[in-house]
């Protein structure tokens, strides 16, 4: 494309501006943000961002899960929209960034299209999906994962969060629970733009990350059982200490994700001691986990490895280690013509780039089963994230922005309205 579009770019201060403003729902004291899934900072950005698409003349609509669709028509109605977008809900100690790029950045590229005049021919619909995070109500990329077929919108609706309230109650709180039946909406294609959350591109010194892959990811919830009692009295032979046979399965996952490396990742995120107390060997907690890797057989051994482990600390504790795997995400591959259009604008656009396999997982994982799809990252400071002291620059938000704009011109056609 050699003509004046080929210099369109995106408003670099104004998708910076918006970043900003939204990080302000939830803004913790550290400089991050805490907005989880479906909580009254959650409705607070939805609202903004329901606003800032009707602002931009699309048309808003809500899934029976809570995910919003923003529709900009195109010359050619008939033909299946092209998705961009992300998530608004962060983890309890989150950053400005994830998945909030992605979604504002999909604003900035309508609102760049509306300042131009362009009109594609395909329409654009702009995506926030429900609960990415998967902090509050497992799983993870939750709604895209029902969008994908992977879970009925029942069962997800009766998924309840640590205090008992369920999805489909959180939803009727903030007042986000849609007519619209969940998948009922069809994409021509999903392009996703995040930061990398990790800290190769930055290593690298790379703009751009063109997701070709994305790791495979399997949840578990745990439980041990043992045998509370005095911790003056009870001599240690005779402990059947749940905290302590707990230590031995941290371990046994990080000995197993070492292992398996370099790529295997391994890791327990939350313990709950029923009843702590500090003179009281603890007798029964819960626990939750995960293993990565860009392979499915990778995950099969570490799997396999894992049970083996829980059974022989659990005979030689004489201890019980109860383990439900509650979520399984296969590798995904995205599908190379649009892979090849994010590779081709950033080409065009002149960015450093390499091709990068996404040790996070997205919302266009999931979509990548059943559309095309494709992501681009950009570096993160320190390839830090899950943490408040997430960061990027200003520049690189703009390049993934431009390269987001230009792989969906691309992908949707450009019909009339040439920029002025
Ligand atoms: O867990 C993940 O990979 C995503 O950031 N929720
Ligand atoms: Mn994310
Ligand atoms: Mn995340």
């Amino acid at each position: 494309m050699t003509d004046a579009r080929t210099n369109l770019q995106i408003d670099s201060s104004r998708l910076w501006g918006a970043i900003h403003e939204t990080a302000k729902f939830g803004a913790t004291p550290k400089g991050g943000v805490r907005r989880l899934t479906l909580g009254p900072e959650d409705k607070q950005v939805r609202d903004w961002f329901r606003a800032a698409c009707e602002a931009a003349g699309m048309e808003v609509g809500v899934d029976a899960l809570g995910t919003m669709y923003a529709l900009r028509r195109g010359r050619d109605m008939s033909k299946p929209p092209i998705g961009l977008g992300s998530h608004l809900d962060t983890q309890p100690t989150g950053g400005k960034f994830d998945g909030v790029l992605g979604t504002l950045a999909a604003l900035e590229v309508i609102r760049t299209l509306n300042d131009a005049g362009i009109e594609t021919d395909a329409p654009i619909c702009i995506v926030n999906w429900t609960n990415e995070e998967g902090s509050r109500f497992a799983p993870a990329m939750m709604a895209s994962a029902a969008y994908a077929g992977d879970y009925t919108t029942d069962d997800i609706l009766s998924r309840r969060d640590a205090e008992g309230v369920t999805v489909g109650e959180a939803l009727d709180t903030i007042g986000y629970r849609g007519a619209e039946p969940v998948g009922q909406r069809k994409f021509g294609g999903f392009v996703e733009l995040h930061i990398e959350q990790g800290p190769i591109l930055e290593a690298e010194e790379k703009t751009i990350g063109v997701v070709e892959r994305g790791q495979g990811i399997i949840w578990y919830d745990g439980r041990i059982a043992g045998f509370a009692s005095h911790a003056g009295t009870t001599p240690m032979p005779l402990r059947r200490d749940a905290l302590a046979t707990f230590s031995e399965v941290v371990l046994a996952v990080e000995r197993l994700a070492r292992e398996h490396g370099p790529h295997a990742v391994g890791t327990v995120g939350e313990v709950i001691i029923d009843n702590p107390s500090r003179n009281v060997i603890a007798g029964d907690l819960a626990f939750t986990m995960e293993f990565r890797s860009p392979e499915s057989k990778t995950l099969e051994a570490l799997n396999a490895g894992f049970r083996e482990a829980i059974i022989e600390i659990s005979k030689r504790r004489k201890v019980s280690i109860d383990v439900d795997q509650v979520w399984r995400k296969e590798p995904t591959v995205f599908n190379d013509r649009f892979v090849g259009a994010v590779e081709n604008a950033t080409k065009m656009l002149g960015y450093a780039h390499h091709r990068i396999t996404s040790g996070a997982g997205h919302d266009a994982c999931n979509l990548a089963t059943v559309m095309p799809a494709a992501m681009i990252f950009v570096p993160c400071k320190d390839g830090v994230s899950h943490n408040e002291l997430e960061d990027a620059t200003q520049a690189d938000c703009a390049a993934g922005a431009n390269v987001l704009l230009h792989t969906v011109l691309s992908l949707a056609g450009v019909g009339g309205g040439e920029v002025q």
